[in-house]
This record gives structure tokens, C-alpha cells and sequence, in this order.
């Protein structure tokens, strides 16, 4: 059969591989062997034929001009953007006789990978560059930048990131978006929910902003930020006084109620409006509302926790569909993500797993201390799939770090990023749509095959290919390191260990291009719970010896100090992280990155709707364009997207946050930054 690639015309199954939850199945339209337009499959069942306006537009972020077709030796200082074109054997001699005499000199340890999940692609995000650097020897990297907190505190009540399949929500008679700005970054959970808004379903939003999802919803919660754990206690508390809760569920499911029941007392409602500024009267129409839905179901965003307390935000939180029972109900329960069902089908093949010594682990949020205090020094990096001079933490600190004379780093990338401009050489990356792998949804059950659609752009390679190429430079022998992306895969799935896959063969996968996993092969939910209780825990024993409390707390945010504004900068519409902020075509789709701000906070500061503003803190400064609005609480400003530093700008947000650490996870806390703001 003719590959995708070699048909020029037609219109080819394919997948999104951006770092969103909704994975889609998309259909791409060729025309003389380019791609003409990008739409949703309307045969997946959850995509629908639907997709978001960034990927319909993909093409023109393919085709950009200013895409790398050559490696690339930087001429200038680093960080400027004076570079030469060299050739892939050039590159491949030069970084690899580097990392030789580094290894000989400083150990493998000197050596840092950098990754995250700019293609989410299964083979070419994890499985080679973990093989690679295993072998290698490098400084391992702790991925903790997006989910990490809030996931280790959903695995202390629920064992594993288990939740609702989303599929299911349609049945949802009450739904809450709880810090997840879903109408932008989960909008086939919007589909299914307005599904079952047509059933009766009702939909809330708590929010710090009254954003695009809590425009749509029936009701929008505003809340201080930071506070979310004790509302959710409030709601216990309630449920708890007022005899709400299913107690034949509690008594066969979970384990610590009467703990719990004891310890809600200290959150009643005054007290947890206080804290949460929700009126006593929302809070208890609230917990009414939840109770009464058969069934309720909570999606869990990202964004609280990107807290100080964020881990303990989304322990707590999952804790209420256990008091009422719901996770029996189809579509009741609550979802953080569902990627633990398809998480373990990459073991470390044989004939690498060797070593018995674990080197060095770093944590991602905290790579401007690692590049300037480490002892011994990080020498080289390796960044692929990720942008950290734009999304990083702390970002002059990280600047600071990336410019030290005596670093040699490497960035493969399919652009000039800020990032690749302090490399010494750049390599240049084939998009998803060019390669052969595997994709996971972390929010649905679908797994995917991504044939090649599209030949190859310039001279760039995909991420395996390149560390195939170190391997062999390396002199490197193991078979596994050399393996093609179509056995990897194929071992993935029907040799994988995980009863999710059962069943599951390439060759079906091949013909079909998504398969659902099968969700009941495993282990009863929520009976057989991989917690060491096997049941839900609302006592943790296992949280108290990670010192933390037992049982669901609400703990301040850390950073008060002297600025008297939070800024939150999450994402936007229009980009994925960083992700088409160098695109012209997206950059005018979103116009503008604004500090939304309240008038009040607006009026005390002279700042009129439109006016330039500096927000600055100790940490930095970033100048943005002041929209003056109440839907964001007052205290609280924010701005929407990872935004490229164009030239004569200087709208970095991540230059103003900390790379502090969440209570638990090691994740960030990009949200729980103070700042001031100032007219220009
Ligand atoms: N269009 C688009 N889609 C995306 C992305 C993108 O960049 N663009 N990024 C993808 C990625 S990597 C991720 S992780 C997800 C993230 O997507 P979401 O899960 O939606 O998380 P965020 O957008 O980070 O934050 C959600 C909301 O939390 C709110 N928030 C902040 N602090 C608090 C608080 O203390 N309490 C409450 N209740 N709310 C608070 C913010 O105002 C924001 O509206 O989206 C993915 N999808
Ligand atoms: N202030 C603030 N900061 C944040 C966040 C926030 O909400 N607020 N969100 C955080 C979150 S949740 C996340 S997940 C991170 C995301 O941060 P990153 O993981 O850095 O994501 P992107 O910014 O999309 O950058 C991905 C890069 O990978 C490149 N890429 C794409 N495909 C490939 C490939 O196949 N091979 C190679 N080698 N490169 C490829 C893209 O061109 C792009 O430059 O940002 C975090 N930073
Ligand atoms: S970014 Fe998300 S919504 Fe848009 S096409 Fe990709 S998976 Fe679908
Ligand atoms: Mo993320």
C-alpha cells in the first residue's frame, strides 16, 4: 500500500499532538503533497468533527516561513539571533565529541536532557530521549512543570489519576468547572456538557475571573485565589451536618470518614466565607445543588494548582464525590486527568536497564538555580519539545543560567525560539505530522496512531531520529537504542503489562487510526484502588509521612510580602503554551496579551482602559496593555497567554513568577505570584 506520504492528494486520518486533553482525531486535506486544511474527524466520539480555530490553522504554522530547515552554529552572543547553517554531520561530530570529553572529564551527570510535551507523541517524547539519556548516564529531569502537584494529590485520595471517562458526562446532571478555563483548553468537555445541559444538567464555574467558561456556564462562583481547598471543606461540612452523605458508599469504598467527620468542625461556613469571600448563601445553595444532582461531576482544573497549596487543593476536592457517593453513578465522579490508565506501557527495554546507580534528578521549575548554584555544574543541555525561556518560572534567573559562557547547549526545535537562541547549535525538528507514533489522551480513553502525512520539512528530523544519530556517534551498541518507531510501538501496546490494553493490536490500530481503551478489563473502580488501602483514602496515612496533614486542610498561599496584587498568568486561546506565539497568524487572532484588571484596582492607580502598564515585582517587570473589567475579582489581576518576546516588547509574564515549589509533587506555583502594577 502507498504510504500517506506518497499519496499527494486525499484526506489522511491524523492526530493533534499538542499538550491539550482532548487529543482529537483530525482529518488532513492534501493537495499537491501539501496540507490545504486541518479538520476534526467526525467519526471519533469525542471529537466530533470539531476542533479548536489554533489547529485549524495549523498549516500556516507548518509552512511559516521561518520554520528550521538546517542545523544551525550560533555567530553571536547568546541569546542574539546570529546563527550559520551547518550539516547534520557537522552537528551530530560536534555535540557528540563535546559530550565525550564532558563524560571523560565531569561524568554523564554534567549532562542535562530538557524536555516536555510540545509533541505529545509517545515514542518521540518519552521513549527515546529516556532511552538515550539513560545510556547515557545524564542528570535525569523531574517532569513537574504542568500537572505535577495537583496529580500527587489526587493519587493520595484516589491511588492513581483515575476519574470520570469523559464520555460519560453527558449523564452529569450537575457539572463544575473548578479552575479550568475549559471553553479555551478542554472544549469537547464543553461539548459533552452542553449535552447534558440539554438533559437538565446545570453548570457552575469557580473561578478568579469570570473567563470565557464561566460566561457560558449557568453560574459563576468567584473566589479568592488560593482558597479552594476550604471551600471544598465548607461543602463537607455541610454535607456532613446537614446527614447529605452516602454512608453505605463511605463504608464499603473508603477509609477515614469518622476522622474527617471530626475534623470538618473547624470549617463552618462563616469561616470558610471569610477565607473564600464565597457568600455563606452560595456556599450552602452550593453544597445543596451537588448533593440533590444525580449524579454530580467535578472537572478538576490546572489552575489551582499552580498554587503554593495546590497538591492539597486537588486532595481535598477529590474527596467530595466519595461523600455522596456519586462515583457509582455514570458520569457522577470528578476528573484531574485519566493518563494513569494509559501511563505504564514504556518500561526501560532489557538491555539498558543495567545500571544499578540512579543519578542526579532536577526539578524542571527550578532550572535558573540548577544552571547558576548546582554543585557539581550542570556543563551541557539537551532542550527539545519545550520552551523554557518562555515558560519557565523565574525567567531571568533562567536567562542568567542559559548565558553562562561555560554551557553548551543544544536545542532541536522547529524554530527560532527564545530558547534556541542561546544554543551553541540548533537542530531543526519535523513536526507530528511527519512521523510515525503513538498518542495518549490524558483526559479520554482513545489511543491513536499518527502515520506520516506529510514529507518531511527542509532537512529537520524527528526526536528519534536525532538521538538514533547521537547513539551511534556515542558508539553505542544496545539494539534498543537503534529500534524502529513501529516496533516500539507495536511492544507498547500489545505487550504492555496494563489490562487497559488488552487485546489492542497494531495492526487494528493501523486500520482504524484510534481504538478506545477497554476501561472494565481492569480492576473494579473505585473498588480495587492502587492506594495502600486499596480503598478511597480520606485519612492518608501516607500523606502524614510525607509530612504533610492526613487529612483534607487548607494551608494559606506562601507569598504575601509587600506586593498587594496576585497576578495569575495562565493560558489563552489562541496559543498552547508557547506553542503559535511566534506565528504571525496566531499572534492576530489574539490580538493583544492584556492585564485584565479590576476598576477599582485600575482607578487607584490612575490606569485608564488601553494604557500601558508596567507589573513588576522584585523578581522583574513585564509591560502588558491594561483592560479594565469586574470579572476579575478585585486583588487580582491576570493575563492570558505564554506570549514570544517580539521585538520591542517586553511581555515575558514568567519573568515574574516563582520557581518556589508546590507543597507537594515538586510542581510549580506560577499562580501565586504578588505583584504591583504601575501606568507606564
Ligand atoms: N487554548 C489552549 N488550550 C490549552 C493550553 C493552552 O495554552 N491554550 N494549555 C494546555 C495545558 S498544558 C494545560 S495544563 C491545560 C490547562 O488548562 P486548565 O485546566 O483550564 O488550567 P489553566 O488554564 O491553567 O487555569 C484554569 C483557570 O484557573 C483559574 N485559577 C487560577 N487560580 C485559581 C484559584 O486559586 N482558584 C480557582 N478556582 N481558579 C483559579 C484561572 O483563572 C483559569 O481560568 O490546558 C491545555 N489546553
Ligand atoms: N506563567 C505560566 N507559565 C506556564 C504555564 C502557565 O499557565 N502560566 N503553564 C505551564 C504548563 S501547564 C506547561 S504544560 C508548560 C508548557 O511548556 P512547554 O512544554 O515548553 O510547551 P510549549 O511552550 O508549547 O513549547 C513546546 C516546544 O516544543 C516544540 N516542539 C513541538 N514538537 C516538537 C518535536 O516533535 N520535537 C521537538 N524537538 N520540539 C518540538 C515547539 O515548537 C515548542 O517550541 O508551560 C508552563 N508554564
Ligand atoms: S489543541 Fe486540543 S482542541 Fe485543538 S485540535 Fe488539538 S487536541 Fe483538539
Ligand atoms: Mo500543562
Amino acid at each position: 500500500m502507498t504510504s500517506y506520504v506518497e499519496q499527494r492528494d486525499g484526506i489522511f486520518p491524523s492526530v493533534c499532538s499538542l499538550d491539550c486533553p482532548d487529543t482529537c482525531g483530525l482529518l488532513i486535506h492534501k493537495k499537491d503533497g501539501k496540507i490545504t486544511r486541518v479538520e476534526g474527524d467526525p467519526s471519533h466520539p469525542v471529537t466530533q468533527g470539531a476542533i479548536c480555530n489554533k489547529v485549524r490553522n495549523m498549516a500556516s504554522r507548518l509552512y511559516d516561513p521561518a520554520r528550521l530547515t538546517t542545523p544551525l552554529r550560533r555567530t553571536g552572543p547568546k541569546g542574539s539571533d546570529q546563527f550559520e547553517p551547518i550539516s547534520w554531520e557537522e552537528a551530530i561530530d560536534w555535540i557528540t565529541q563535546k559530550w565525550k570529553s564532558l563524560i571523560e572529564n565531569y561524568g554523564g551527570e554534567s549532562i542535562l536532557p530538557y524536555s516536555f510535551a510540545g509533541n505529545m507523541g509517545r515514542v518521540n517524547m518519552v521513549a527515546a530521549g529516556n532511552r538515550f539519556f539513560h545510556r547515557l548516564g545524564a542528570s535525569r529531569l523531574d517532569r513537574t512543570i504542568c500537572n505535577a502537584a495537583g496529580n500527587a494529590g489526587y493519587r493520595y485520595t484516589m491511588g492513581a489519576t483515575y476519574g470520570t471517562d469523559p464520555e460519560d458526562t453527558v449523564y452529569s446532571k450537575f457539572i463544575i468547572f473548578w479552575g479550568c478555563d475549559a471553553v479555551n483548553t478542554n472544549m469537547h468537555q464543553v461539548m459533552l456538557a452542553e449535552k447534558a445541559r440539554k438533559n437538565g444538567a446545570q453548570i457552575v464555574a469557580i473561578d478568579i475571573h469570570q473567563n470565557r467558561t464561566g460566561q457560558w456556564a449557568d453560574w459563576f462562583i468567584p473566589i479568592e485565589p488560593g482558597t479552594d481547598a476550604a471551600l471544598a471543606l465548607g461543602m463537607m461540612h455541610i454535607l456532613i451536618h446537614e446527614n447529605l452523605v452516602d454512608e453505605d458508599f463511605l463504608s464499603q469504598y473508603t477509609i477515614g470518614y469518622q476522622e474527617l467527620a471530626r475534623h470538618i468542625q473547624s470549617y463552618d461556613p462563616q469561616t470558610v466565607s471569610q477565607i473564600t469571600k464565597v457568600p455563606v448563601e452560595d456556599l450552602y445553595r452550593l453544597t445543596h445543588l451537588y448533593a440533590e444532582a444525580s449524579p454530580a461531576f467535578i472537572r478538576i482544573g490546572n489552575g489551582p494548582q499552580h498554587h503554593d497549596n495546590g497538591g492539597m487543593f486537588v486532595r481535598t476536592v477529590s474527596c467530595l464525590p466519595a461523600l455522596v457517593g456519586h462515583w457509582k453513578m455514570k458520569g457522577g465522579g470528578a476528573l484531574r486527568e485519566n493518563g494513569d490508565f494509559s501511563a505504564p506501557i514504556f518500561p526501560l527495554p532489557a538491555d539498558l536497564d543495567t545500571q544499578s546507580k540512579t543519578t542526579r534528578l532536577i526539578n524542571m521549575n527550578q532550572i535558573g538555580e540548577a544552571l547558576t548554584e548546582l554543585e557539581p555544574p550542570i556543563r551541557a543541555l539537551y532542550v527539545y519539545g519545550c520552551n523554557p525561556l518562555v515558560v519557565a518560572p523565574e525567567l531571568n534567573k533562567v536567562k542568567e543560567g542559559f548565558a553562562r559562557d561555560d554551557l553548551f547547549t543544544v536545542v532541536h526545535d522547529l524554530f527560532l525560539t527564545e530558547t534556541a537562541k542561546y544554543a551553541d547549535v540548533v537542530l531543526p525538528a519535523t513536526s507530528s505530522y511527519e512521523n510515525l507514533d503513538l498518542f495518549t489522551s490524558y483526559w479520554h480513553h482513545h489511543i491513536h496512531l499518527q502515520q506520516p502525512v506529510i514529507e518531511r520539512y527542509g532537512d529537520s528530523k524527528s526526536n528519534i531520529e536525532v538521538f538514533r544519530l547521537l547513539a551511534e556517534a556515542m558508539g553505542y551498541t544496545e539494539l534498543s537504542l537503534f529500534e524502529k518507531e513501529e516496533d516500539i510501538i507495536r511492544q507498547a501496546i500489545e505487550k504492555s503489562s496494563s489490562p487497559y490494553f488488552e487485546g489492542i493490536t497494531m495492526t487494528q490500530l493501523k486500520e482504524q487510526s484510534f481504538i478506545k481503551l477497554n476501561r472494565d478489563n481492569g480492576p473494579e473502580f473505585p473498588g480495587q484502588l492502587p492506594t495502600p488501602s486499596g480503598k478511597i483514602e480520606l485519612y492518608s496515612q501516607q500523606l502524614e509521612e510525607a509530612g504533610h496533614p492526613a487529612l483534607p486542610t487548607f494551608t494559606p498561599i506562601a507569598e504575601k510580602g509587600s506586593y498587594p496584587l496576585y497576578f495569575i498568568a495562565g493560558p489563552n486561546r489562541s496559543f498552547l503554551n508557547s506553542t503559535f506565539s511566534n506565528n504571525p497568524s496566531h499572534i492576530k487572532m489574539e490580538k493583544g496579551p492584556f492585564l485584565i484588571i479590576h476598576p477599582e484596582d485600575a482607578s487607584l492607580r490612575g490606569i485608564s482602559h488601553e494604557d500601558w502598564v508596567s507589573v513588576f515585582n522584585d523578581r522583574g517587570e513585564c509591560e502588558l496593555r491594561a483592560h479594565i473589567t469586574e470579572r476579575v475579582i478585585r486583588g487580582t489581576v491576570l493575563t492570558q497567554g505564554l506570549w514570544s518576546d517580539q521585538p520591542g516588547t517586553n511581555q515575558l509574564v514568567n519573568t515574574l513568577t516563582p520557581s518556589r515549589l508546590a507543597d507537594m509533587g515538586g510542581g510549580a506555583t506560577f499562580f501565586s505570584t504578588r505583584v504591583d502594577v504601575k501606568k507606564r
